[in-house]
């Protein structure tokens, strides 16, 4: 049988449809709690000094949030001991996570603070990270009056898609195996996807020069190079001790021990509320390109990259297998 022919066959048997706790807003699926604060994000102000990082789950925004922050704040390593997300908050947090703590009762988490509001209320300097599409942004953003500066990362899908299977498994209650994620991921059927239109809707804006697009693969690759593109962005300056001081604050084996930034205490505090049966893992699992070849068979494998020639064939983004070679084209 052809790759087209199993990949078709592949969608008929295993085309899931969206649960009950997941609706449609402007072609991209987020959870039912998101419908309360989609107005909100519309008109939220935005500010000209505001720092936006964008990314589909699951390619690396931690990894970039922690850069740009030292980056922007002349890397105040002492600062950034505070818990990365007081120092550059989740946009769209108060709804993602209702949606994956639902299965634990309300009286057990207590009440979560609306993280729109309070972005909306801070008064310092704001950091923002976001995993919503262009079209889901705040409309000051979409039509340009507007400008703060935006950096936005992809990754290989198939990394992406690994990532995010492992990323459910640590909150309470989750039971989707790899193959139902895998589906849900190339069906449309997890939150933030379509996958292709989420990162097409940065990639196609290039043009505009308050946009910045990485790849988590040209990090891995050689990260001083990345420190200095995204310090150039930013109009920083950094010399070439200071690259090597961020690269090594960077590397997957510090931040993996980086309480800051690593997630822990979210997983020991659901351990503490017996919310699990046993360790779910963590959130730095990997950090390496190309894990996917651990997990998914070569079937899956060759479907994936028949969808990924699919979709990338009438758009100027061309990868390689690791997505290393990535053309970026103004
Ligand atoms: S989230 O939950 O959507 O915000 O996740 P996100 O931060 O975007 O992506 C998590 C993946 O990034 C890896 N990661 C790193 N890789 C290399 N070096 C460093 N320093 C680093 N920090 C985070 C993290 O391990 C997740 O990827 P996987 O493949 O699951 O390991």
């Amino acid at each position: 049988m052809t790759t087209k022919a199993k990949i078709e066959l592949f969608s008929i048997q295993n085309k899931t449809t969206l649960d009950t706790s997941l609706r449609n807003y402007k072609g991209y699926v987020m959870p039912c709690e998101f419908k309360n604060y989609l107005d909100d994000i519309e008109q939220f102000e935005v500010r000209e000094d505001d720092v936006w990082l964008t990314g589909f789950p699951k390619t690396g925004t931690t990894w970039l949030q922690e850069m740009v922050w030292l980056i922007e704040n002349n890397l105040d390593y002492e600062g950034a001991k505070m818990d990365l997300n007081y120092r550059f908050p989740y946009l769209e947090f108060t709804p993602i996570i209702q949606y994956r703590l639902r299965s634990v009762p309300d009286e057990v988490c207590g009440s979560i603070p609306n993280s729109v509001r309070e972005l909306a209320n801070m008064e310092e300097r704001r950091f923002i990270k976001t995993h919503l599409p262009w079209e889901l942004l705040p409309l000051q953003i979409q039509n340009g009056s507007v400008k703060p500066k935006i950096i936005h990362i992809i990754r290989n899908p198939k990394d992406v898609c690994v990532s995010y299977h492992h990323h459910g498994k640590l909150f309470p209650g989750y039971r989707n195996t790899l193959e139902q994620d895998v589906n849900a991921f190339l069906s449309d059927t997890m939150p933030y996807t379509p996958f292709w239109s989420n990162i097409l809707s940065y990639w196609t804006k290039q043009s505009h020069t308050n946009l910045l697009v990485m790849t988590y693969e040209q990090m891995k690759k050689n990260l001083p190079a990345s420190i200095r593109k995204v310090a150039n962005f930013l109009g920083k300056d950094l010399n070439t001790e200071q690259v090597a001081g961020l690269q090594r604050h960077l590397c997957f084996e510090n931040m993996q021990r980086n309480k800051a930034v690593n997630f822990q205490p979210m997983i020991e505090a659901f351990k503490n509320m017996k919310l699990y049966k046993e360790c779910p893992g963590s959130f730095m699992r990997k950090g390496i390109v190309g894990s996917h070849k651990d997990e998914l068979s070569q079937d899956i494998i060759k479907i994936m990259n028949t969808w990924i020639a699919q979709n990338t064939l009438n758009t100027n983004l061309k990868f390689d297998e690791f997505f290393v070679n990535v053309t970026q084209r103004r």
